[in-house]
């Protein structure tokens, strides 16, 4: 489809489910054979197997509620959000959430709450977190404005509800730039997309709390641009061992050491590799590869899977996996919804 068409949101949404759903089997392991991930997806497509539910974590949990709550209030409102996240966490708390991130969610049920953002604020002693479950959630806010400087206003708002520190919110608005710049097909050109992250994270990181944030942390200047340009050097390279994937981005559930690495997976796998099956495309080439590197690869493969998703289309998605995958139906639906408002919001300027 052509930029922002309703096949690329489609895409974005529903391989976002996949990826959790997949990638959850291998979340926290050290070392993943691609032959283990290459088991695991065929088992998807066997059809002896019936109704294979995979079921879907803490990532679609509280993307579902970004997307419910943007179509509901026809845009970004912190007070809604803030009350969907913790009906959704006491209604369903098994889906694997962050250790951390469970103190929030159930402040955020107190109805005596005046300021939704301070239960964020008051993790880790104060400094917030840098956990990615800002950026696994970031996808729903490419797809609902279609203005960039928004799309990096309200994923930043969006994540400061569980996420205060800087490298955890902007870990969501380099999420959410990367989905945007797919959907408009930034990745035709890939030397491009990932110079225009970059100027863009130059701009984002260079704000104060930013700058303090990473002195703190002991972190580069401009952690997340000094990561864009090790993903700029990996995809120059012919050859790229996971070994040095995983050493020189990391597969790790701070935002700093998975949001680059999903980007890194979407653009090595643009290309067939002679280590993923022929019949692949690659879509399913990013959800294997995201699963092979190990660690944070619920997080990882949903992540990239929107990426990816938003490049390709709704028609890279094998109907197998989404079959087997819950809450992806859901999402397509919603795709087309959201869809709608990205298109409503274009026809109003
Ligand atoms: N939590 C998981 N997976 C492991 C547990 C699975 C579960 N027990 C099960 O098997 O059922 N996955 C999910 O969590 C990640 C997103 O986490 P989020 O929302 O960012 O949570 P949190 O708690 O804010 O941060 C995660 C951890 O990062 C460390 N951390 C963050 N900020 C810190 C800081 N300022 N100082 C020190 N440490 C900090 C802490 O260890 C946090 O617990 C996704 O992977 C999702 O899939
Ligand atoms: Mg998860
Ligand atoms: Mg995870």
């Amino acid at each position: 489809g052509g930029p922002a068409s309703l096949s690329r949101f489609r895409g974005a949404l529903v391989a976002a489910v996949l990826g959790d759903c997949v990638g959850g089997e291998f979340e926290g392991a050290e070392e993943v054979p691609m032959e283990s991930v290459l088991q695991h997806l065929s088992g998807l497509e066997d059809e002896t197997k019936g109704n294979c539910i995979l079921e879907y974590s803490d990532d679609t949990a509280m993307t579902r509620c970004v997307v419910q709550s943007l179509l509901n209030r026809s845009g970004f409102d912190e007070q809604d959000l803030a009350r969907r996240f913790a009906k959704e966490y006491s209604a369903s708390p098994g889906r694997g959430y962050g250790s951390g991130v469970i103190q929030v969610l159930k402040k955020l049920a107190s109805p005596q709450l005046a300021d939704v953002f301070q239960p964020a604020r008051d993790q880790f002693n104060g400094r917030g977190s840098f956990g990615n479950g800002g950026a696994m959630r970031a996808v729903p806010f490419a797809l609902a404005f279609p203005d960039l400087v928004e799309v990096k206003r309200f994923a930043r708002l969006g994540a400061m509800l569980t996420h205060s520190c800087s490298l955890g919110y902007n870990g969501a608005v380099l999420q959410a730039l990367a989905v945007h710049l797919s959907l408009q097909g930034a990745l035709n050109v890939p030397r491009q997309f990932i110079s225009k992250l970059i100027s863009e994270m130059e701009e984002v990181e260079g704000e104060e709390e930013a700058l303090r944030d990473a002195r703190i942390l002991k972190e580069a200047e401009k952690p997340f641009c000094e990561r864009l340009h090790k993903v700029r050097d990996l995809m120059d390279r012919s050859k790229v061992s996971i070994e040095e994937v995983i050493s020189e981005l990391g597969n790790g559930i701070a935002a700093l050491h998975s949001v680059p690495t999903a980007i890194f997976c979407v653009l090595h796998c643009l290309q067939p590799r002679d280590y993923l099956p022929e019949k692949y495309g690659g879509l399913e080439r990013t959800i294997a590869y995201s699963l092979a590197l190990g660690g944070d690869t619920d997080t990882i493969a949903c992540m990239a899977g929107a990426i990816a998703g938003a490049h390709y289309g709704i028609e890279a998605v094998p109907q197998s996996w989404m079959r087997c995958c819950e809450g992806a139906e859901d999402a397509d639906v919603n795709a087309e919804r959201l869809h709608s408002l990205y298109h409503q919001t274009t026809q109003g300027d």
